[in-house]
């Protein structure tokens, strides 16, 4: 049964995945031969180049886990990675043609499976692509997985996401995982770091998060980063910042119900952080 693709945002390019052979679930097999010697070289140079950035950047705990990814030199092989990472948190990986939609997307999470692209961008999008490839998914996401906190607080984040979709929350929601899992910052004993993806996997975004003076920088709080709009394509102008993985994890024993309910009749902010005028 051929599954209908999903694009990010309003991008006019037609999807890159094939998911002509994707499952009803939108899981696909990784088709480890196909990659081509090039795919594997683009690879291991973004693996290089952003490994050797994280140093004061990225959150320790992500670099104690980083080498749990296991090979750095080519593609990794999906099964590889999930023996280990289904022994440290019982998680999985699988492969995906590319974005989902959510309702997919928050079953995968929700039985601690998550969905990594199994394609990667050209030599030529190297310092830049919209869509999430397989180097984003597995360098950036995949890591704190071996988290026991972080996985957990990522499987409750699936479960919440389908009983968003039930209330029509999903927008709400989406931006407390655009601005945590995506572009979250934490603050560590040795000061300010990035544990979001979407900064992990950047090597532009990585430094600016942490030490630019530009974007604002928000404690977490749940109504303020529900209401918070948020860009697909150019670095965020706000990030939320929290104390530990276990604050996270807290944040999702409430029911959000209530609180989809109070921020309905509330004015959102502006990505940049004002109060956006009414749309
Ligand atoms: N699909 N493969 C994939 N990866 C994502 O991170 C993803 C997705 N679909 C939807 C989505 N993320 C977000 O909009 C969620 O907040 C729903
Ligand atoms: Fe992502």
């Amino acid at each position: 049964m051929a599954v209908e693709p999903v694009v990010y945002g309003a991008s006019e390019r037609p999807p890159r995945g094939d998911y002509a052979r994707a499952n009803a679930d939108y899981t696909c097999a990784q088709d480890w031969a196909a990659y081509t010697a090039q795919d594997h070289d683009t690879y291991r140079r973004l693996y290089e180049r952003q490994s050797a950035q994280l140093p004061g950047l990225a959150s320790e705990a992500f670099i104690a886990a980083l080498p749990s990814l296991g090979v750095k030199d080519h593609i990794p092989r999906f099964e590889e990675i999930n023996e280990r990472l289904y022994r440290a948190t019982r998680w999985e990986i699988v492969a995906v043609p590319g974005l989902i939609p959510e309702v997919p997307f928050f079953t995968l999470l929700a039985n601690r499976k998550f969905p990594v692209t199994d394609w990667i961008r050209t030599p030529q999008e190297f310092d830049y692509i919209v869509e999430p490839d397989i180097f984003h998914d597995l360098f950036g996401h995949v890591p704190l997985l071996f988290n026991p906190v972080f996985a957990d607080y990522v499987q409750r984040y699936g479960q919440g996401g389908l009983k968003a979709h039930a209330l029509g929350a999903c927008e709400m929601l989406a931006r407390l995982y655009w601005y945590t899992i995506e572009f979250g910052l934490i603050r560590e004993p040795g000061g300010l770091r990035a544990y979001g993806a979407g900064i992990l996997s950047s090597s532009g975004e990585l430094p600016y998060s942490v030490q630019s003076p530009e974007p604002q920088r928000l404690p977490l709080q749940l109504e303020r980063t529900m209401r918070t709009r948020y860009k697909i394509d150019s670095y965020q102008q706000t990030y939320f910042v929290i104390d530990s993985f276990e604050q996270l994890f807290q944040l999702t024993e409430p029911d959000f119900t209530p609180v989809y309910e109070r921020l309905r009749g509330l004015p959102e902010f502006a990505a940049h952080g004002p109060l956006a005028q009414a749309a």
